[in-house]
């Protein structure tokens, strides 16, 4: 199984990929307001780089429950200087922006970004010519509605069948506007239009996500359906413990990509569930 970001191609057969995340907003749901400072959130890279990230990926707009759009000039503003750094002093490092505009897509594969993470699956119909002119990852993520609507209806007949057919479907336009297969990541979406039950049946039945043969990124790391499993009503920044899991799970299930918050934990826990993976062969 092959991923390809631009000129960097990942062999996932046999390997998870941990990517980190950057978020340089004021008001993420865990970590809000820490790297909206450029000089925080360079060193928040080279920090996770160095805890072992594979891929960072970077964004300048929450997309929590509640949140509103952010104009893509904003975006920009707060992405540029960091995407820029990142590149001066670590150029081999594969970045991914985490935008659902084309125009900061573009702009910060202009600064060397590798991979391009659209919540929207493509909503913006510019978004799929750019990303395939660059020849960029991309990741298709599961949402139902906006950041600002979706929690709004989150009943589903079957989550797992509906996800798994919206996300074939957002690959063949993908294709069909010229996106190669090779450079598509598909992703379920936790935490994006669905109750607390929801978002663990899709971490239990990941594996029926596959049929496409695209490798499957899972970002539960610190969300709410955890802190209702444990019980925690403390900060996201608690739930690592429950985050491990969640990765435990999601890699013997078959995912190849886990965007996380704590990356050197979760680089641990994803080679234990690796292996075992591997010895149930
Ligand atoms: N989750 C968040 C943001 N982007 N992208 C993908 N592909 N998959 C996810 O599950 C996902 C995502 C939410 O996490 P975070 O970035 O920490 O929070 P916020 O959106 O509040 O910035």
């Amino acid at each position: 199984m092959i991923w390809r970001c631009r000129d960097v191609v990942h062999d996932l057969t046999d390997r998870v990929l941990v990517m980190g995340i950057v978020n340089v907003t004021p008001d993420s749901f865990s970590d809000g307001g820490r790297y909206l400072d450029p000089d925080a959130a360079v060193e928040r890279a080279h920090r996770l780089l160095a805890d072992g990230a594979d891929l960072l990926d970077i964004g300048a707009e929450s997309t929590r429950p509640g949140s509103a759009a952010v104009p893509p000039a904003e975006q920009w503003r707060r992405l540029a200087p960091v995407l820029a750094r990142i590149r001066g002093d670590r150029p081999d490092a594969v970045l991914s922006v985490d935008t659902r505009s084309a125009d900061v897509a573009e702009r910060a594969l202009g600064e060397g970004a590798r991979v391009v993470n659209d919540v929207t699956a493509l909503g913006e119909p510019a978004m799929a010519g750019v990303v395939a002119r660059s020849g960029a990852g991309l990741v298709l993520m599961h949402m139902r509605g906006t950041p600002e609507t979706m929690q709004r209806d989150t009943t589903y007949g079957d989550v797992t069948a509906e996800v798994a057919s919206y996300l074939e479907s957002r690959l063949a336009a993908a294709e069909a506007a010229g996106v190669r297969r090779e450079c598509v990541a598909l992703d379920p979406g936790i935490g994006f239009g669905k109750s607390a039950g929801g978002s663990l049946e899709l971490l239990a039945r990941i594996s029926e996500l596959s049929a496409s043969g695209r490798p499957v990124l899972v970002g539960a790391s610190r969300k709410s359906f955890l802190a209702r499993l444990t019980g925690d009503d403390g900060p996201p920044e608690g739930r690592l413990a429950a985050s491990l899991a969640a990765a435990a799970i999601a890699v013997w299930q078959g995912a190849r990509i886990l965007r996380v918050h704590d990356v050197a934990e979760t680089v641990r826990a994803a080679r234990v569930a690796s292996a075992a993976r591997r010895a149930a062969r």
